[in-house]
């Protein structure tokens, strides 16, 4: 247990309709007491000393009343009222059930920076201690409330902007996650107590048994590693959002497109080649997932040193992005779109790509069959050299207007891209980078373990890697983290949290 109490203001800063001010520790209750008093209390000078009106609270309770502050008691005036800051609601959890396990008094004030900053100032001046970030759920962590996986998924929840994110946060916040991975924990656990005894002692001659036993309970954990680590692609496009490039030539309609999907008129549009000459990128939300989109320059060989930064800038964007909207302009110069699309499908040939001629309202049926099969030739043709992603695109070329509503397909695309790839139906499911590395040290642990046991090395040797591994899991749920991880994890927590 800390031995100090904290306290820090857990509402967005700004003006809101209320303001909660939270203190955790054991002084709490006292401290809270000595600059409150209730409703009832608040016209009599000896009442408002007197009456303990947050110590005799229940825990679970709420009680009206107001926050003075103890140093304007007027000197040499015994009847003298203190001055009151503002009218309050009082809230009192008491350890061990509450959020971090201590005892915690919630104040909720009226929402203004000037009250919630007095307040807080009357608590420090009677003793309290400033939270750190993400202090409170520390505390949490630390008395045993809650793991590790569950303390990073209140900070995942805050910041969840979409339903996708949200869902992932709960799940983990739930403890799915550090369940499955407690359950391996102790599976190996198990096994490696097992090989100690037998390492320690050898006179028992059952070696091979040890072995053998030990290496199907390490393939049991590794396989439920291996799918767990498979499902991280889903948990980074639910916690960073999927990356959506739109690329192509200048004029193609791309500016158009990203604000045709965006619902907005954000990007510049004109009908001059080369209107947007740097990267723009905006947030929207597609099936509960946070998707990122981004428009791009129009690739050519620019002379204006500007607009060729910003062609290089639309090829780093392409290459980084989960899926490219490569749109070709139906009306424009057909052989140059197609040199243009040659071009770039190297360079973007390991993304999933939604290839889309556009403008074809420009064009009459004829013309437009003529593109179709020109295109369609080329992309046969190219197909020997160009990967499975892309001929996925060949056969699904789309032919839109923006101008008409082809937005609308486009996102259609984007939605049976996520529900193909997106989180799905719940469970346990990889977010964190931290978890990532470590569920991949646990299972290179395993691999270790299984290639010693082949060789039929001496068993510390598979013991070590068992350890490895039992450490890894430890280190995600928390069960064994240095002090270093800690801090670093809760140091990117908000104040107040
Ligand atoms: N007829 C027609 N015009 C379109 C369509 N989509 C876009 N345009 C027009 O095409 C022109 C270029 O559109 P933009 O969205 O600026 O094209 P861009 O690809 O962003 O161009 P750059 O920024 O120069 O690379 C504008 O005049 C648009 O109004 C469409 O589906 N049909
Ligand atoms: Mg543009």
């Amino acid at each position: 247990m800390n031995g100090d109490t904290i306290g820090a203001i857990s509402t967005p800063p700004g003006s809101g309709g209320i303001g909660i001010i939270r203190v955790s520790g054991p002084d709490a209750i006292l401290t809270v007491d000595g600059v409150f008093a209730s409703g009832r209390h608040n016209r009599d000078n000896y009442r408002i000393r007197t009456a303990h009106d947050v110590v005799r609270m229940s825990a679970f309770t709420l009680k009206h009343g107001y926050i003075f502050d103890p140093a304007t008691f007027p000197e040499g005036d015994p009847d003298g009222m203190p001055e009151f800051v503002d009218e309050c609601l009082v809230s009192v959890m008491r350890a061990p059930k509450s959020y971090t396990g201590e005892d915690v008094v919630e104040i909720n004030t009226h929402g203004g920076t000037a009250v919630m900053r007095r307040v807080l100032g009357i608590l420090f001046r009677a003793g309290i201690r400033p939270a750190e970030p993400g202090e409170f759920t520390k505390r949490a962590f630390l008395n045993g409330r809650i793991d590790l996986t569950q303390a990073e998924a209140v900070a995942d929840m805050i910041q969840a902007r979409t339903e996708e994110s949200r869902k992932a946060a709960m799940e983990q916040m739930s403890g799915a996650l550090g369940e499955l991975v407690n359950r391996h924990a102790d599976m190996i656990g198990e096994t490696l107590a097992k090989l100690e005894v037998a390492i320690d002692y050898p006179e028992y001659d059952e070696d091979e048994q040890i072995i053998s036993e030990a290496m199907e309970s390490l393939r049991t954990t590794g396989e439920a590693l291996r799918e767990l680590a498979a499902t991280y692609e889903q948990g980074r496009i639910v916690r960073e959002g999927l990356r959506v490039a739109i690329s192509g030539r200048p004029n193609a309609g791309k500016s158009s497109l990203l604000n045709a999907l965006l619902g907005f008129g954000r990007a510049i549009v004109t009908d001059i080649p080369g209107t947007t000459r740097d990267t723009l990128e905006e947030a929207m939300e597609i099936s509960g997932y946070p998707v990122i989109l981004t428009d791009t320059a129009g690739l050519r060989d620019a002379d204006d040193p500007v607009e060729k930064i910003g062609v290089e800038r639309a090829m780093k964007e392409a290459s980084r992005a989960d899926i490219v909207i490569y749109l070709m302009d139906a009306a424009g110069d057909f052989d140059e779109e197609i040199t243009s699309l040659g071009n770039i499908l190297p360079e973007i040939s390991g993304k999933h790509i939604i290839l889309a001629v556009n403008k074809c309202d420009l064009l009459s049926e004829g013309e437009l069959d003529e593109r179709k099969t020109r295109l369609e030739d080329f992309l046969k043709e190219k197909s020997a050299e160009i990967s499975g992603n892309m001929c996925d695109a060949v056969g699904k070329i789309m032919y839109i207007s923006v101008k008409n509503g082809g937005a609308s397909e486009i996102s259609e695309r984007i939605r049976q891209y996520l529900d193909l790839h997106g989180a799905g139906s719940g469970g346990a499911i990889l977010t964190g980078e931290r978890h990532r590395e470590l569920v991949a040290r646990a299972i290179a642990a395993i691999d270790r373990a299984a290639v010693s046991a082949s060789e039929k090395r001496p068993l510390d040797f598979i013991a070590y890697d068992v350890w490895e591994c039992a450490q890894a899991l430890g280190e995600i749920t928390g069960r064994n983290v240095t002090d270093d991880v800690v801090d670093k994890i809760f140091s990117k927590f908000c104040l107040g949290k």
